[in-house]
Formats: C-alpha cells, structure tokens, sequence
C-alpha cells in the first residue's frame, strides 16, 4: 500500500473504499434543519478512504483510513462527521492529524462528552465505550488517518438525536483559541452545556 504522507491519501486500490458524504446524506446531525435545507444537499462535508485487506468482521485484524473534512458551517455548527460508537462496544481506535484544526468529540455512555483539540501531529487514543465525532473547526480541509480493529463495527444509531446525540453545540461555539486555552481533554456533561459555551466564548 502507498499513502501520500503529506496529504493522508492512500492510492486506489482494490482493497481500499472510498466513500462520500454530503449535506443531504447528513440531515439528522445538525441541529437547524431548516438552515440546512437551505443548502445544495450535494455538497461534499467528508471523504473517508479505509484500507480493509482482511473481510469486515474478521477478529485480530485492523483497518487503516483517512478522512478529509471540509471546511464549513450548517447555521452555527461546523461541518462534521456522523459519529458512531463501536458495535463492539470495546473496541478502541487511534486517529492522527495530517493537516487543518479540528475538535475531536468524545462521549461515553452515561453521554458525558468532552473534547480534545486536533491540529498537525496531534494522535488521539478512542478509548473503549467511547463514541467519536470530528469537526472542522478551520478554514481548510482537515485531513486525519485513523486505524481500528476489523471487528469493530460502527453503530450510527445511539448518537442519532438531540436527545441521545453528542452536545453539538458545544462544538460550534467554539474557537480554536477557546479549545487551547482550555484544559484537554476538556470534560463536560450535555446537562451543563451552556455553562460550558459561556466559558468557551469568554476565552
Ligand atoms: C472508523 C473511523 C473513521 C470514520 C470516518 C467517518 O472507525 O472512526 O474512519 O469512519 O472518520 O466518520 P463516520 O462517523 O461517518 O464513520
Ligand atoms: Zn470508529
């Protein structure tokens, strides 16, 4: 396999999908559904490319990806990525950062969500029971590899919803300033969000 290092791109290959979504394959994550109708449903929010030499589901094994977020915003939220939690609940993953800023989302199962900022170099440990979601927070496209078991499975389902979702908000209001300043990985509970926005708009 041969990856362009300074772009996170594999090259075509058999064994590696390629996969594209746009703003109407998107509807359920963002918060104002109007604004978002408003929007060309074809435009591109993520490419996601994942090397899988060994069949979905096989136990041992592990993938190798890349996503590229663009740059944008649904009304106040940035572009995103759907989020999902493990099928296989304790499954972990790694992501590092090729290029742009971004805000890694995390969430356990009890729904506390807290952040931790992405730009160039930064690696992330997804640890188990962890649900993970990456917004551009930038002006360029954000580009980050990510490896994870083949048995892991993704469930979109549980995050799905503002009531069951990820405090989104909290990510949109958000500077990139904001999210260096402020202690990493920045915790918080969906109840207190809007504590949390204050604090972050204040920085
Ligand atoms: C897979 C890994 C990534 C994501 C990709 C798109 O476990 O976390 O390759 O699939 O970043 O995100 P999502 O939430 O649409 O799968
Ligand atoms: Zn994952």
């Amino acid at each position: 396999m041969q990856m362009d290092w300074a772009k996170g791109l594999l090259r075509p290959d058999a064994e590696v999908r390629e996969s594209v979504k746009t703003l109407g394959q998107l509807s359920g994550i963002f918060a104002n559904t109007k604004a978002l109708r408003e929007m060309d449903p074809t435009t591109v929010v993520y490419r996601v490319q994942a090397w899988c030499p060994i069949p979905e589901g096989t136990e041992g094994g592990l993938f190798w990806g890349t996503t590229v977020v663009e740059p944008g915003l649904v009304d106040s939220e940035y572009f995103m990525t759907h989020g999902h939690f493990h099928l296989k609940r304790d499954r972990t993953e790694y992501y590092g950062t090729i290029e742009g800023e971004g805000a890694l989302v995390l969430m356990d199962e009890t729904r506390a969500t807290w952040m931790e900022p992405m730009g160039a170099g930064t690696v992330h440990f997804i640890r188990p029971r962890v649900a993970h979601r990456v917004a551009n927070i930038g002006k360029s496209p954000l580009r980050f590899v990510a490896c994870w078991p083949s048995d892991a499975g993704h469930d979109y389902e549980s995050i799905l919803g503002s009531v069951r979702g990820f405090s989104m908000s909290g990510v949109a209001r958000c500077s990139s300033k904001a999210m260096r300043d402020f202690p990493n990985p920045t915790r918080f509970s969906c109840l207190s969000k809007n504590l949390i926005q204050a604090s972050m708009s204040a920085s």
